[in-house]
C-alpha cells in the first residue's frame, strides 16, 4: 500500500460520501442534460479525483493500482458519465506518459492532468482499425524537426474537452504491424487537428466522444512518447493492461448499486400479499447477482495487487475485464427484470444503467478480444514451459 490504511479509508470513505450526497442525487439531471454539471467537475477537482494514478511528486495522488481500485468501487456506484470525466486522466489519458515518457514529457504534462487544468485522451482506435488495432493507418511522417500527421481517430472519449491526446500513428510505412506504430503526445487546439460532431450514443449520456481529424497536422519532434520510435504499440498495449483492470473496477462498482437498487424494490414491491424479495425465483436472481458481483470484486483486487508488485498482469487483466463487464450485463438484466415493468421506464435506474453497462463489453477490448488475449497467453505460456 502507497498510503496508510486510516488515510485510505478516510479517502474510500470521502468518495463514498461524494457519490450518495453529490452524485446520485444528480443522476437524472446529467441524463437529461447530456453533461456532468460543471459545479460537481469542480468539487471533482477539489477532492483530487484526476490525479489519483499520477504520481505524488507530479501534483497526483500517488495511488496504487489496488487503492485506485477500491475507489472505483466506490465511484461506480453511479453513472459512469461521472467516472468517465476524471477517467482518461487517471487512464488512458495518462498512463502512457507515466509509463513511457520522457523526464521532460512528464514534467510538462502530468502537474497540469493530475490538477485536471488538462484533460488526457488517448486516440487509438480508426474507422478502419477498432479490435485490430495494430492496422492502424494514421501517418505521422518525420519532416525536419517536425512530424506532420494525417489521419482519423473515431470513438475518442473527452476528445470534445481534451487539451492533449495520447495519440498513436504510423511512422514506419515499410512496417504495416505493430513495430511501424508510435505514440505521440498532441496538444491542442492547434492547426490541423479538427473535432467531429459528438457522437450519439445508446447510454452513458453525459459521457463525450467524437472523431479526431488530422489534415497536415505538425507537431514538433519532442512529442514523440519517450522520444523513441517504433514503441507506440506497446504503450498502448499496456496503458490498456492497467485500463481493463479498472474497467473491471467500475463495473464492480456499478454491479453493488444495481443490486442495491433491485434489493430495495424487492423488499418494497408487494405481490400476491407480500414483498417480492419473499420470492425465491426473485431471491435466485438477487442471489446470483451478489455471488458474481464478489467474484470479480475479487479478482480485480488480486490482479491490481499483481500490478502493483510488478507482474505482467495482460492475462488477469482481460479476465478481469471479460469477467466484470459480461458480469454487470447480467446483473443489470436481472436488476431490470426484478423491476419488473417499472424497469423499463426511465424513472428507476435500472433502465437507465442497463443501457450504461452495455458499453463496458465493447471499448478498452471487447469480449471476444479478450478472450483472445487470454488463450493466446494461455497458449504462450504453454510452449515456453511456464507453470500458471
Ligand atoms: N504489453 C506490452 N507489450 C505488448 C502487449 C502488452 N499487453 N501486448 C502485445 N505487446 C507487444 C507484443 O509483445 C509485440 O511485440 P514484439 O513485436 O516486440 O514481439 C507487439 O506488441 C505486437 O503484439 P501482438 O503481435 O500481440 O499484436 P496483435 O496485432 O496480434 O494484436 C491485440 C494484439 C488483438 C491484443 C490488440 O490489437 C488489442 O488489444 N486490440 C484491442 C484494442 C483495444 O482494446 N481497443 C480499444 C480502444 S482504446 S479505448
Amino acid at each position: 500500500m502507497a498510503l496508510d490504511r486510516e488515510t485510505l479509508d478516510q479517502l474510500v470513505g470521502t468518495v463514498r460520501r461524494f457519490v450518495r450526497k453529490r452524485l446520485v442525487p444528480n443522476e437524472t439531471r446529467v441524463e437529461d442534460d447530456d453533461q456532468v454539471p460543471a459545479e460537481i467537475v469542480a468539487e471533482m477537482r477539489e477532492l483530487g479525483l484526476f490525479g489519483m494514478a499520477i504520481p505524488a511528486e507530479y501534483g497526483g495522488l500517488g495511488l496504487n493500482l489496488e487503492e485506485e481500485s477500491l475507489i472505483a468501487f466506490e465511484f461506480g456506484q453511479t453513472s459512469p458519465a461521472y467516472r468517465s470525466v476524471v477517467g482518461t486522466n487517471n487512464g488512458i489519458g495518462s498512463q502512457g506518459i507515466v509509463f513511457d515518457g520522457t523526464a521532460a514529457q512528464k514534467q510538462a504534462y502530468l502537474p497540469r492532468l493530475a490538477s485536471g487544468d488538462l484533460v488526457g485522451s488517448f486516440a487509438l482506435t480508426e474507422p478502419s482499425a477498432g479490435s485490430d488495432a495494430a492496422s492502424l493507418i494514421t501517418r505521422a511522417e518525420r519532416h525536419g524537426d517536425d512530424y506532420i500527421i494525417n489521419g482519423t481517430k473515431r470513438y475518442i472519449t473527452n476528445a470534445p474537452h481534451a487539451g492533449l491526446f495520447t495519440l498513436m500513428a504510423r511512422t514506419d510505412p515499410s512496417n504495416k504491424g505493430a513495430g511501424g506504430i508510435s505514440a505521440f503526445l498532441v496538444e491542442a487546439p492547434r492547426p490541423g487537428l479538427k473535432l467531429g460532431r459528438k457522437d450519439k450514443k445508446m447510454g452513458q449520456r453525459g459521457t463525450h466522444t467524437c472523431d479526431v481529424v488530422f489534415e497536415d497536422c505538425r507537431v514538433p519532434a519532442s512529442a514523440l512518447m519517450g522520444g523513441a520510435e517504433g514503441q507506440g504499440f506497446k504503450t498502448a498495449m499496456k496503458v490498456l493492461d492497467r485500463g481493463r483492470i479498472t474497467i473491471a473496477a467500475t463495473c464492480v462498482g456499478v454491479a453493488e448499486r444495481l443490486i442495491l437498487d433491485a434489493l430495495d424494490y424487492a423488499r418494497e414491491r408487494v405481490q400476491f400479499g407480500k414483498p417480492i424479495a419473499e420470492f425465491q425465483l426473485v431471491q435466485a436472481m438477487l442471489a446470483d447477482s451478489r455471488a458474481e458481483a464478489y467474484a470479480a470484486r475479487c479478482m480485480t483486487i488480486d490482479a491490481a495487487r499483481r500490478f502493483d508488485q510488478g507482474q505482467i498482469v495482460s492475462t488477469e487483466a482481460a479476465c478481469c475485464k471479460m469477467f466484470a463487464s459480461e458480469m454487470v450485463g447480467r446483473v443489470a438484466d436481472r436488476a431490470v427484470q426484478i423491476h419488473g415493468g417499472s424497469g423499463y421506464i426511465a424513472a428507476y435506474s435500472a433502465e437507465r444503467f442497463y443501457r450504461d453497462v452495455r458499453l463496458f463489453r465493447l471499448y478498452e477490448g471487447t469480449t471476444q478480444i479478450q478472450q483472445l488475449v487470454i488463450a493466446r497467453n494461455m497458449i504462450r505460456d504453454a510452449e515456453r514451459g511456464r507453470d500458471r
